[in-house]
Protein backbone atom coordinates (compact mmCIF):
# COMPACT_ATOMS: atom_id res chain seq x y z
CA UNK A 1 0.00 0.00 0.00
CA UNK A 2 1.63 3.59 -0.49
CA UNK A 3 2.07 5.64 1.83
CA UNK A 4 1.39 8.43 0.05
CA UNK A 5 -1.91 10.32 0.67
CA UNK A 6 -3.33 11.36 -2.34
CA UNK A 7 -4.85 14.61 -3.41
CA UNK A 8 -8.02 14.56 -5.31
CA UNK A 9 -7.74 15.92 -9.16
CA UNK A 10 -10.26 15.93 -11.43
CA UNK A 11 -11.33 12.86 -12.61
CA UNK A 12 -10.67 11.67 -16.42
CA UNK A 13 -10.37 7.84 -15.82
CA UNK A 14 -8.45 5.16 -14.00
CA UNK A 15 -5.09 5.35 -14.95
CA UNK A 16 -4.52 2.00 -16.82
CA UNK A 17 -0.82 1.88 -16.33
CA UNK A 18 -1.56 2.21 -12.57
CA UNK A 19 -3.74 -1.10 -12.69
CA UNK A 20 -1.77 -4.16 -12.31
CA UNK A 21 -4.39 -7.67 -12.15
CA UNK A 22 -2.14 -9.96 -14.24
CA UNK A 23 -4.04 -12.38 -12.19
CA UNK A 24 -6.82 -11.83 -14.45
CA UNK A 25 -8.00 -13.00 -18.03
CA UNK A 26 -9.19 -9.45 -18.71
CA UNK A 27 -9.53 -5.88 -17.69
CA UNK A 28 -11.92 -3.74 -18.63
CA UNK A 29 -11.73 -0.05 -17.55
CA UNK A 30 -14.37 2.43 -18.64
CA UNK A 31 -14.05 6.40 -18.12
CA UNK A 32 -17.69 6.10 -17.77
CA UNK A 33 -20.30 3.51 -18.01
CA UNK A 34 -24.46 3.52 -17.26
CA UNK A 35 -23.40 0.31 -14.67
CA UNK A 36 -20.27 -2.48 -14.54
CA UNK A 37 -22.65 -5.14 -14.03
CA UNK A 38 -25.39 -4.00 -16.73
CA UNK A 39 -22.24 -3.78 -19.21
CA UNK A 40 -20.72 -7.04 -18.42
CA UNK A 41 -24.01 -8.54 -18.90
CA UNK A 42 -24.27 -7.13 -22.11
CA UNK A 43 -20.89 -8.40 -22.98
CA UNK A 44 -21.35 -11.73 -21.93
CA UNK A 45 -24.77 -11.41 -23.95
CA UNK A 46 -23.73 -10.66 -27.68
CA UNK A 47 -19.90 -12.79 -27.38
CA UNK A 48 -19.54 -14.89 -29.73
CA UNK A 49 -17.39 -17.91 -28.78
CA UNK A 50 -14.30 -16.44 -29.42
CA UNK A 51 -14.92 -13.73 -27.76
CA UNK A 52 -15.86 -15.28 -24.60
CA UNK A 53 -12.90 -16.97 -24.38
CA UNK A 54 -11.45 -13.68 -24.31
CA UNK A 55 -13.29 -13.12 -20.99
CA UNK A 56 -11.87 -16.00 -19.61
CA UNK A 57 -12.58 -17.52 -16.18
CA UNK A 58 -11.55 -14.22 -14.60
CA UNK A 59 -12.60 -11.04 -15.41
CA UNK A 60 -12.90 -7.16 -14.16
CA UNK A 61 -14.56 -4.41 -15.34
CA UNK A 62 -14.22 -1.13 -13.56
CA UNK A 63 -14.89 2.83 -13.53
CA UNK A 64 -14.63 5.51 -11.08
CA UNK A 65 -18.30 7.01 -12.58
CA UNK A 66 -20.90 4.87 -12.70
CA UNK A 67 -23.99 7.10 -13.50
CA UNK A 68 -26.31 4.78 -13.46
CA UNK A 69 -25.77 1.84 -10.62
CA UNK A 70 -28.01 -0.63 -9.90
CA UNK A 71 -28.88 -2.15 -6.07
CA UNK A 72 -30.72 -5.29 -5.65
CA UNK A 73 -35.06 -4.97 -6.21
CA UNK A 74 -34.19 -2.07 -8.47
CA UNK A 75 -32.42 -0.13 -6.20
CA UNK A 76 -29.96 2.68 -7.23
CA UNK A 77 -26.74 2.65 -6.22
CA UNK A 78 -24.67 5.94 -6.67
CA UNK A 79 -21.44 8.17 -5.60
CA UNK A 80 -20.37 11.41 -7.66
CA UNK A 81 -17.68 10.94 -10.49
CA UNK A 82 -14.30 9.94 -9.24
CA UNK A 83 -15.26 9.29 -5.69
CA UNK A 84 -15.84 5.40 -5.78
CA UNK A 85 -15.41 2.75 -7.74
CA UNK A 86 -17.40 0.38 -9.21
CA UNK A 87 -16.28 -2.91 -10.63
CA UNK A 88 -17.98 -6.54 -11.83
CA UNK A 89 -16.24 -9.22 -11.87
CA UNK A 90 -16.88 -11.69 -14.81
CA UNK A 91 -16.78 -15.47 -12.73
CA UNK A 92 -17.04 -18.08 -15.18
CA UNK A 93 -15.93 -21.33 -13.37
CA UNK A 94 -17.22 -23.60 -16.52
CA UNK A 95 -14.66 -21.83 -18.97
CA UNK A 96 -11.80 -23.54 -16.69
CA UNK A 97 -11.91 -27.19 -17.16
CA UNK A 98 -9.87 -28.00 -14.23
CA UNK A 99 -12.56 -26.17 -11.95
CA UNK A 100 -15.72 -27.97 -10.35
CA UNK A 101 -17.51 -25.84 -8.95
CA UNK A 102 -20.77 -27.38 -8.60
CA UNK A 103 -23.24 -24.51 -9.99
CA UNK A 104 -25.65 -24.67 -6.54
CA UNK A 105 -22.32 -23.01 -5.03
CA UNK A 106 -22.35 -20.12 -7.14
CA UNK A 107 -24.56 -18.27 -4.74
CA UNK A 108 -20.82 -18.45 -2.28
CA UNK A 109 -19.49 -15.32 -5.08
CA UNK A 110 -21.53 -12.48 -3.09
CA UNK A 111 -19.70 -13.44 0.38
CA UNK A 112 -16.51 -14.37 -1.07
CA UNK A 113 -16.21 -10.75 -2.94
CA UNK A 114 -17.49 -9.38 0.35
CA UNK A 115 -14.93 -11.25 2.25
CA UNK A 116 -12.37 -9.96 -0.73
CA UNK A 117 -13.35 -6.33 0.29
CA UNK A 118 -13.41 -6.59 4.29
CA UNK A 119 -9.59 -7.75 3.67
CA UNK A 120 -9.21 -4.82 1.14
CA UNK A 121 -10.31 -2.19 3.70
CA UNK A 122 -8.24 -3.66 6.31
CA UNK A 123 -5.13 -3.05 3.65
CA UNK A 124 -6.67 0.55 3.34
CA UNK A 125 -6.45 0.86 7.17
CA UNK A 126 -9.96 0.39 7.85
CA UNK A 127 -11.57 -2.38 10.23
CA UNK A 128 -15.03 -3.38 8.05
CA UNK A 129 -17.23 -6.02 8.54
CA UNK A 130 -20.16 -7.91 6.70
CA UNK A 131 -23.88 -7.23 6.79
CA UNK A 132 -25.47 -10.24 5.29
CA UNK A 133 -26.21 -10.88 2.98
CA UNK A 134 -24.65 -8.62 0.75
CA UNK A 135 -23.20 -5.28 2.39
CA UNK A 136 -19.96 -4.15 4.05
CA UNK A 137 -19.74 -1.79 7.15
CA UNK A 138 -17.62 0.04 8.73
CA UNK A 139 -18.77 1.17 12.44
CA UNK A 140 -22.69 -0.10 11.46
CA UNK A 141 -22.20 2.16 8.14
CA UNK A 142 -22.08 1.11 4.29
CA UNK A 143 -18.78 1.37 2.58
CA UNK A 144 -19.85 -1.56 -0.16
CA UNK A 145 -22.66 -2.88 -1.45
CA UNK A 146 -22.29 -6.29 -3.82
CA UNK A 147 -24.91 -7.02 -6.64
CA UNK A 148 -24.34 -10.56 -8.22
CA UNK A 149 -26.14 -11.68 -11.17
CA UNK A 150 -26.31 -15.26 -12.67
CA UNK A 151 -26.09 -15.28 -16.33
CA UNK A 152 -27.26 -17.70 -19.16
CA UNK A 153 -24.92 -17.75 -21.72
CA UNK A 154 -25.65 -18.52 -25.13
CA UNK A 155 -23.86 -21.53 -25.06
CA UNK A 156 -25.78 -23.04 -22.12
CA UNK A 157 -22.88 -22.13 -20.33
CA UNK A 158 -23.34 -19.73 -17.02
CA UNK A 159 -21.61 -17.54 -15.77
CA UNK A 160 -21.70 -15.06 -12.60
CA UNK A 161 -21.59 -11.31 -12.98
CA UNK A 162 -20.55 -9.87 -8.96
CA UNK A 163 -20.40 -6.13 -8.90
CA UNK A 164 -19.25 -4.39 -6.19
CA UNK A 165 -19.34 -0.51 -5.47
CA UNK A 166 -16.69 0.59 -2.80
CA UNK A 167 -16.77 4.29 -1.14
CA UNK A 168 -13.31 5.67 -1.30
CA UNK A 169 -13.03 9.46 -1.57
CA UNK A 170 -16.43 10.57 -0.75
CA UNK A 171 -16.73 13.33 1.90
CA UNK A 172 -19.40 13.49 4.03
CA UNK A 173 -21.30 16.17 1.92
CA UNK A 174 -21.31 13.71 -1.20
CA UNK A 175 -22.70 10.32 0.87
CA UNK A 176 -25.66 9.60 -1.29
CA UNK A 177 -27.81 8.18 1.89
CA UNK A 178 -27.02 9.07 5.83
CA UNK A 179 -26.37 5.06 6.39
CA UNK A 180 -22.81 5.75 3.87
CA UNK A 181 -19.07 6.39 5.15
CA UNK A 182 -16.50 6.47 3.12
CA UNK A 183 -12.66 5.40 3.16
CA UNK A 184 -11.08 8.90 3.61
CA UNK A 185 -14.00 9.64 6.07
CA UNK A 186 -12.88 6.29 8.29
CA UNK A 187 -9.60 6.83 7.70
CA UNK A 188 -8.85 10.42 6.69
CA UNK A 189 -7.09 9.71 3.86
CA UNK A 190 -7.54 9.96 -0.18
CA UNK A 191 -6.88 6.94 -1.70
CA UNK A 192 -6.45 6.28 -5.81
CA UNK A 193 -8.93 4.04 -7.35
CA UNK A 194 -6.36 2.36 -8.83
CA UNK A 195 -4.72 1.31 -5.81
CA UNK A 196 -8.21 0.18 -4.22
CA UNK A 197 -8.79 -1.69 -7.39
CA UNK A 198 -5.40 -3.68 -7.69
CA UNK A 199 -6.03 -4.43 -3.58
CA UNK A 200 -9.66 -5.85 -4.30
CA UNK A 201 -8.76 -8.07 -7.46
CA UNK A 202 -6.00 -9.85 -5.64
CA UNK A 203 -8.43 -10.65 -2.89
CA UNK A 204 -10.96 -12.13 -5.20
CA UNK A 205 -8.23 -14.10 -6.96
CA UNK A 206 -6.97 -15.31 -3.71
CA UNK A 207 -10.38 -16.25 -2.62
CA UNK A 208 -11.30 -17.49 -6.03
CA UNK A 209 -8.86 -19.92 -6.58
CA UNK A 210 -8.89 -21.39 -3.20
CA UNK A 211 -12.68 -21.88 -2.97
CA UNK A 212 -12.05 -23.62 -6.42
CA UNK A 213 -9.08 -25.62 -5.58
CA UNK A 214 -11.56 -27.17 -2.87
CA UNK A 215 -14.50 -27.36 -5.16
CA UNK A 216 -16.44 -24.64 -3.59
CA UNK A 217 -16.98 -26.92 -0.64
CA UNK A 218 -17.58 -24.64 1.68
CA UNK A 219 -16.49 -26.54 4.72
CA UNK A 220 -12.67 -27.52 3.45
CA UNK A 221 -10.12 -25.25 4.30
CA UNK A 222 -8.85 -23.01 2.02
CA UNK A 223 -4.90 -23.02 3.18
CA UNK A 224 -4.57 -19.61 2.96
CA UNK A 225 -1.51 -17.71 4.40
CA UNK A 226 -2.26 -16.57 8.09
CA UNK A 227 -5.80 -17.34 7.89
CA UNK A 228 -7.10 -20.93 8.79
CA UNK A 229 -10.28 -22.24 7.75
CA UNK A 230 -13.11 -22.30 5.22
CA UNK A 231 -14.84 -20.06 3.53
CA UNK A 232 -17.70 -20.41 5.77
CA UNK A 233 -15.60 -19.93 8.83
CA UNK A 234 -13.76 -17.13 7.25
CA UNK A 235 -17.26 -15.43 6.87
CA UNK A 236 -18.91 -16.31 9.95
CA UNK A 237 -15.88 -14.45 11.62
CA UNK A 238 -16.20 -11.31 9.41
CA UNK A 239 -19.89 -11.03 10.33
CA UNK A 240 -21.65 -8.60 12.16
CA UNK A 241 -24.83 -9.43 11.93
CA UNK A 242 -24.19 -13.24 13.51
CA UNK A 243 -25.59 -11.89 17.67
CA UNK A 244 -27.20 -9.00 16.67
CA UNK A 245 -31.37 -8.51 17.24
CA UNK A 246 -32.65 -8.58 13.58
CA UNK A 247 -36.16 -7.73 11.69
CA UNK A 248 -35.49 -9.83 8.69
CA UNK A 249 -37.75 -7.79 5.91
CA UNK A 250 -39.04 -10.47 3.43
CA UNK A 251 -40.68 -9.82 -0.14
CA UNK A 252 -44.16 -9.14 0.27
CA UNK A 253 -43.56 -7.10 3.07
CA UNK A 254 -43.63 -9.56 6.16
CA UNK A 255 -41.04 -8.62 8.83
CA UNK A 256 -39.88 -11.77 11.02
CA UNK A 257 -37.93 -10.32 14.36
CA UNK A 258 -34.74 -12.55 16.11
CA UNK A 259 -31.40 -12.80 17.03
CA UNK A 260 -29.25 -14.13 14.02
CA UNK A 261 -27.29 -16.82 15.06
CA UNK A 262 -25.49 -18.29 12.58
CA UNK A 263 -24.64 -19.00 8.84
CA UNK A 264 -25.35 -22.09 7.73
CA UNK A 265 -23.70 -23.93 4.86
CA UNK A 266 -25.92 -22.51 2.16
CA UNK A 267 -25.22 -19.17 3.12
CA UNK A 268 -28.39 -18.76 4.42
CA UNK A 269 -28.99 -16.82 7.74
CA UNK A 270 -30.05 -18.12 10.63
CA UNK A 271 -32.78 -16.62 13.26
CA UNK A 272 -33.71 -17.62 16.57
CA UNK A 273 -37.25 -16.25 16.73
CA UNK A 274 -38.68 -14.56 20.30
CA UNK A 275 -41.11 -17.89 20.20
CA UNK A 276 -38.40 -19.92 20.44
CA UNK A 277 -38.32 -21.58 17.07
CA UNK A 278 -35.53 -21.11 14.28
CA UNK A 279 -35.62 -20.80 10.70
CA UNK A 280 -32.88 -20.05 7.79
CA UNK A 281 -33.61 -17.50 5.57
CA UNK A 282 -31.69 -17.28 1.89
CA UNK A 283 -33.04 -13.53 1.16
CA UNK A 284 -34.39 -10.75 3.46
CA UNK A 285 -33.18 -7.21 4.44
CA UNK A 286 -31.87 -6.82 7.59
CA UNK A 287 -33.32 -3.39 8.28
CA UNK A 288 -32.68 -2.92 11.95
CA UNK A 289 -29.86 -4.23 13.97
CA UNK A 290 -28.42 -3.82 17.85
CA UNK A 291 -26.30 -5.96 19.84
CA UNK A 292 -28.18 -8.33 21.92
C1 LIG B 1 -26.55 -3.00 -2.94
O1 LIG B 1 -27.88 -3.05 -3.11
O2 LIG B 1 -25.98 -2.61 -1.96
C2 LIG B 1 -25.77 -3.48 -4.16
C3 LIG B 1 -24.96 -2.37 -4.75
C4 LIG B 1 -24.11 -2.89 -5.86
C5 LIG B 1 -23.36 -1.79 -6.55
C6 LIG B 1 -22.38 -2.33 -7.54
S1 LIG B 1 -21.35 -1.10 -8.19
C7 LIG B 1 -20.77 -2.15 -9.42
C8 LIG B 1 -21.96 -2.96 -9.88
N1 LIG B 1 -22.70 -2.30 -10.93
C9 LIG B 1 -23.95 -1.98 -10.54
O3 LIG B 1 -24.79 -1.41 -11.25
N2 LIG B 1 -24.14 -2.39 -9.28
C10 LIG B 1 -22.97 -3.06 -8.75
P1 LIG B 1 -28.93 -2.86 -1.94
O4 LIG B 1 -28.62 -3.77 -0.79
O5 LIG B 1 -30.24 -2.97 -2.60
O6 LIG B 1 -28.67 -1.40 -1.42
C11 LIG B 1 -29.04 -0.27 -2.17
C12 LIG B 1 -29.20 0.89 -1.18
O7 LIG B 1 -27.90 1.32 -0.74
C13 LIG B 1 -29.82 2.13 -1.79
O8 LIG B 1 -31.22 2.05 -1.76
C14 LIG B 1 -29.30 3.23 -0.90
O9 LIG B 1 -30.05 3.32 0.29
C15 LIG B 1 -27.93 2.72 -0.50
N3 LIG B 1 -26.85 3.33 -1.29
C16 LIG B 1 -26.88 3.81 -2.56
N4 LIG B 1 -25.66 4.24 -2.92
C17 LIG B 1 -24.84 4.02 -1.84
C18 LIG B 1 -23.48 4.27 -1.58
N5 LIG B 1 -22.64 4.79 -2.48
N6 LIG B 1 -23.01 3.94 -0.35
C19 LIG B 1 -23.80 3.39 0.60
N7 LIG B 1 -25.10 3.15 0.41
C20 LIG B 1 -25.62 3.47 -0.80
Amino acid sequence: MSERAEQPQEYRGLDDSRVQLPQFQRVQLLTEVDSTNSYAQRALATADETQLCGWGELSVIATGNQVAGKGRLNRVWSAPAGTALATSFIIRPQANPAVNIPMAQYHWFTLLVALAAVQTWRELGVRAEIKWPNDVMVQGKKVCGVLAQLINLPSGEFAVVVGIGMNINLTAEQLPVPTATSALIESGRHHALEECLNLLGAQVHRYYRAFAAVSGNVHADLHLQGIPGSLLDLVRAKTATIGMNVNVHLPGDQIATGTAEDINDKGELVVHHEDGSRRAYAVGDIVHMRPR
